[in-house]
This record gives C-alpha cells, structure tokens and sequence, in this order.
C-alpha cells in the first residue's frame, strides 16, 4: 500500500526538527514515510526519489533541509508532486541560509517554504494535511477538529508564571 506523504531530510541530523511534520501527520491519521535524501550527499537517491514519486502514488513531499539546503528545490524540479520546503535551523546563520536557499525558486518550479525550524516542520505536516483534505472529507473534519482544538487551548486573558 503506497503512503501519501514522503518526508525528506538532508541529513539524519535534521530528524529532530522533521519529526515535527511527523507527529502532526500521526496525530491526524495520515501515512508518510521519512527518509535521509541529500541532495549533496546522495544526489543519485534524491533523482530516484523524485523520478519515481508520482508512481509510488505520493500526493506530497515535504523536504527539510539546512545550510545550502538544495533538497526542496531539487525535488521540485524532478517531480511535480508538490514540495512543501522547512528550512531548518543552523548553528552558523541561525537558518537564514536555509531560508534563502529554499525560498528563492525560479519560475516553473514552487517550494512552499515553512518558516525556520521546528514551527515550519510541524505546519509542513498541517499544509500537507490541508492538501490531501481536498479530496478526504474524513480527514477534513479531523484537520477542522485539530484547528477547533487548538482555538480553545488558548486562553483569553494572560496569567502570571
Ligand atoms: C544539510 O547539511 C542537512 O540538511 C543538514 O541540515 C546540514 C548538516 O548536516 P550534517 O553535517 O549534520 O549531517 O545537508
């Protein structure tokens, strides 16, 4: 049975801030797989990923990855599955170049970039969701109840520590 959702890292080091889409995909009953596909590192991988995303029946790719983080944009250009891009946090720019690096496309070939960091992998996994609730009305009304849930954790007035 194929999954819905391919999240790619550049580096295992990225799990910790990826692992965020994936808790929201579980929360919200969603398959996904998570692999390790650099785009530096292992570019053969990266080609046969995207090669073969459409025929594996993925419906999204979420893609993080960190410095020149050349993954999102890669994979965009090999497949039209759409990416959805985290640009994850860095020690030395603190992911700016993460940011730079996925966000500027040229025309032709979009990466939905997320914010930096751990907030861009969780609201990848909720974009995603997004997407394939267009066409599942089971997990639209799970994505409704998750936002309705949410909406009324937050409190209305501010309380001391
Ligand atoms: C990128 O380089 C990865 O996406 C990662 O964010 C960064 C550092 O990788 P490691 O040196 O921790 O493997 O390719």
């Amino acid at each position: 049975m194929s999954v819905s959702v391919g999240i790619i890292m550049g580096s295992q080091s990225d799990w910790a801030t990826m692992k965020e889409a994936a808790l929201i995909l579980d929360e919200l009953g969603i398959t996904y797989e998570a692999r390790i596909v650099s785009a530096h590192r292992t570019p053969d991988r990266l080609w046969d990923y995207g090669k073969t995303a459409v025929s594996r029946g993925l419906k999204v790719i979420i893609a993080g990855a960190g410095g020149a983080a050349h993954l999102p944009g890669m994979m965009a250009s090999k497949t039209r599955v759409p990416v959805i891009g985290v640009p994850v946090q860095t020690k030395a720019l603190s992911g700016v170049d993460s940011l730079y690096s996925i966000v500027q496309m040229p025309k032709g070939y979009p990466v939905a970039t997320m914010a930096i960091g751990a907030a861009g992998a969780a609201n990848a996994g909720l974009m995603a969701a997004g997407i394939l609730a267009i066409s599942d009305p089971a997990l639209a009304e799970r994505l409704d109840a998750w936002r309705a849930a949410l909406s009324a954790s937050i409190p209305e007035e501010p309380k001391d520590d």
